[in-house]
């Protein structure tokens, strides 16, 4: 009998009962499972291991799922109990061990990642985090990449230039994606999310929930009304549905079976709940004899499938007691080989920490994106052109050129779709030849469906976690999501997603995945009436976070360079868009041609001044500007830079003006205490503080939210007025 783990595969639909060999192939990979669990839990007892969870009583379900499928042709975003499906998938027990001891040789994450957070490039594991339930919605994303490029293989071509360079792309017009949680995480808003564009939009997601009875002390009932999470999904349309015992490898096999025929025949997405055991407690962290009697703990090891499998062979005459004791030392040894390995590999390099926060390829800094050039109005044709796409001398809004860039940019490239709230024309494409079209609250995205169709331009449901959660799939599968967050107050619901998710993928996976995105969100205030929920800045709040690109734009050049730079890098870009410039008459520029591009990290210096510098950003470069010039008529010449890309941002631009000037202020809309400007000011006083001739001066929004009544928006913002007097005082100092 050949108990190679990997010599029997069964994602064809199986007819009749399993076969003795298979029943033992199903048995060695739950036995390996455990096996591998128990060393790590050794070896976390001899302190060589600094986290253990397990996937026991977990086995039988997982080898049904991963047998049911393809690794490196279906998708898989599993969670941290399923070491048994990724050994079934082809992870073997060293490289789960690597991870387990932070080797450098761990080819999930290189010991940044605890054990158990799977990932491999060659399986098609997409790195997964400790944050339940976000991979169902990177799950989702995925699925519609999938469909995307089997209907649109072109899109797929590499092109050189910008980040399809460093992103191949694979797809399989039939392919499947898995993802998997525990019941207690089906409390998350994003699985119903998840489940939602699933269900709605037809998508082939296995969706597992492997149900223990316990989200570590919290049982089921407390988290799922009736205690039963199958009823409660029942009537979401499109679904294939199993609910099963989870213990019985046979019964979890043949449910998942039918589960990927449903998704492989487009038909829609897949539940299957399996009911399953918990007898090693959460983790070695949990000691569930604190929360649970005995009377349960005692029923679930009746139900351990490892036990339940055994005596089964042995009843069946498959094995006989021997074979067993045979085999499972077999494994035993075998896991243990495995952490001897692991042990042996060397640990990782310090100097190696900063690698992969951003993009190793492409740095959107470079001069492959200096493209700027000066205009000299009248020198091409009128308005943008006939066409939209020639260069042209008519200024235009903030507005019109990121709705130009756009267009500009999905033409040139066929990975990019756009979605959002609203964002499309008209979701009922039957009313598109008679309306005009919605195309964004601000009008955008406008157009865009119209020209690119519904497959590329389409509206989100009105879930932000839903958005950016679905674009860490688009992007891990080489598509580039330009998508939309409605306004900034509203974008903390996809804040997990960007914090944990979109701008971690490539550093906790050691570089192996990178979900390069751009979110568009349109911020600020000084609106009159915009109130404290659409007035929001919050800026240093992400620019807090490594691994994304912060934009800030203030006139509309620098909004179609730098976003056509956002787009093309290979970092996820957070584009944020002042609302109040939208459409001011400051700052319009005539449409500079498809290919302008503005590097990241170079600031632009508005306004050259000797006797003070002003650093700022977005709606008070305007605000600055007049403060400067009022500053001129009392005889300080002030010098503005505005910094346009928050993260990175231009030090050698602040440092060399402070030097001339040793006078700086700091200036934003956003409140001033622990915001973006505290930053740089601290970073000026411990690297400039020779140069100076005055302290670092901030100014900035009081530290409250925006009122609605417009004296005291007026009063809680900074204003032209403010700026002057701070610039008064400090020529003053
Ligand atoms: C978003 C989030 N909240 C809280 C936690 C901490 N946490 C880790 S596992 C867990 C319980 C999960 O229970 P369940 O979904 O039933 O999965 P199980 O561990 O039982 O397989 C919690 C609360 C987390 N990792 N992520
Ligand atoms: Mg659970």
């Amino acid at each position: 009998m050949d108990l190679a783990i990997s010599s029997v595969r069964m994602h064809e639909p199986t007819v009749g009962g399993l076969g003795p060999e298979q029943l033992v192939h199903m048995y060695r990979l739950m036995y390996l499972s455990r096996a591998v669990d128990d060393r790590e839990i050794l070896l976390k007892r001899q302190q060589k291991v600094f986290f253990q969870v397990s996937g026991a009583g977990h086995e039988a379900l997982q080898v049904g799922a991963a047998l049911a499928l393809r690794p490196g042709y279906d998708w898989f975003f599993p969670y941290y109990r399923d070491r048994a499906l990724c050994l079934t998938l082809g992870v073997t027990p060293t490289e789960m061990l690597l991870q387990a001891v932070g080797a450098s040789g761990d080819p999930a994450s290189g010991g940044r990642q605890m054990p158990t957070h799977w990932s491999s490039r060659p399986l098609h594991i997409v790195s997964t985090s400790s944050s339940t339930t976000t991979q169902l919605l990177h799950a989702v994303g995925c699925a519609e990449a999938g469909r995307y490029f089997s209907h649109h293989p072109e899109a797929a071509a590499k092109a050189d230039g910008d980040y399809r360079a460093f992103h191949d792309v694979e797809f399989h017009g039939d392919e499947v994606v898995f993802t998997s949680l525990g019941e207690g995480s089906t409390s998350q808003g994003e699985f119903w999310e998840a489940i939602n564009t699933a269900s709605n939009r037809r998508l082939p997601v296995v969706f597992c929930v492997e149900d223990n009875g316990y989200a570590i002390s919290v049982p089921v009932e407390v988290n799922t009304p009736g205690g039963n999470i199958s009823r409660l999904v029942a009537n979401f349309p499109n679904f294939y549905f199993a609910e099963i015992d989870g213990t019985d490898p046979e019964a979890s096999l043949r449910a998942f079976q039918e589960a990927v025929a449903h998704c492989r025949a487009g038909l829609g997405p897949a539940f299957v709940h399996g009911h399953v055991v918990r007898p090693y407690s959460h983790s070695l962290s949990d000691d569930d004899k604190l929360y649970r009697s005995s009377a349960e703990r005692e029923a679930d090891a009746m139900r351990d499938p490892l036990a339940k499998m055994q005596m089964r062979l042995l009843r069946e005459g498959i094995l006989t007691d021997e074979q067993i004791n045979a085999l499972e030392k077999e494994l035993d040894h075998e896991a243990e080989e495995a952490a001897t390995r692991a042990l042996e590999d060397p640990l990782p390099k310090v100097e190696s920490i900063p690698l992969h926060v951003y993009s190793e390829d492409l740095d959107p800094a470079s001069s492959l994106f200096a493209t700027e050039e000066v205009e000299t109005p009248g020198s091409s044709s009128a308005g943008g052109g006939k066409t939209g796409r020639e260069k042209g001398s008519t200024p235009r809004t903030m507005a019109d050129l990121i709705n130009a860039c756009l267009h500009d940019e999905m033409r040139r490239d066929p990975r990019i779709v756009v979605y959002g709230e609203d964002v499309a024309d008209a979701s009922r494409e039957t009313a598109l030849s008679e309306v005009k079209g919605k195309g964004g609250v601000f009008k955008l995205t406008a157009g865009l469906q119209a020209e690119f169709g519904s497959e590329r331009v389409f509206n989100s449901p009105l879930a932000e976690a839903n958005i950016v959660g679905r674009a860490v799939g688009y992007a891990t599968r080489g598509m580039k999501p330009v998508v939309e967050i409605q306004f900034f107050d509203y974008i903390w619901p996809a804040m997990h997603q960007i914090h944990n998710e979109l701008a971690l993928m490539r550093w906790r996976s050691n570089g192996a995945w990178a979900a390069p995105t751009v979110i568009r969100v349109p911020i600020g205030g000084y609106l009159t009436g915009g109130a404290i929920y659409h007035s929001q800045c919050g800026e240093s709040i992400f620019t807090h976070i490594p691994g994304l690109r912060v934009v800030f734009p203030s006139n509309a050049l620098d909004a179609n360079g730098l976003l056509r730079t956002a787009i093309r890098c290979d970092d996820p870009v957070l584009f944020l868009e002042h609302k109040r410039l939208y459409r001011e008459t400051y700052g319009r520029a005539p449409y500079p041609g498809p290919d302008f591009a503005i590097p990241f990290g170079k600031a632009r210096i508005v306004r050259p001044g000797t006797h003070i510098t002003l650093v700022t950003y977005g709606a008070i470069v305007p605000r600055a500007m007049q403060a400067a010039q009022k500053a001129q008529a009392q005889g300080i010449d002030v010098e503005v830079l505005d910094l346009r890309t928050l993260s990175p941002y231009d030090w050698e631009a602040i440092a060399k003006s402070v030097r001339k000037t040793s006078r700086v202020i700091v200036a934003h809309e956003d409140m001033i205490s622990w915001g973006y400007g505290a930053e740089i000011a601290a970073r000026i006083a411990d690297e400039l503080f020779e140069h100076l001739d005055a302290p670092v001066r901030r100014v900035g929004a009081m530290d409250t939210f925006v009122a609605y009544q417009p004296v005291l928006e007026d009063a809680i913002l900074p204003q032209p007025e403010t700026i002057l007097k701070a610039i008064a005082d400090l020529q003053t100092y």
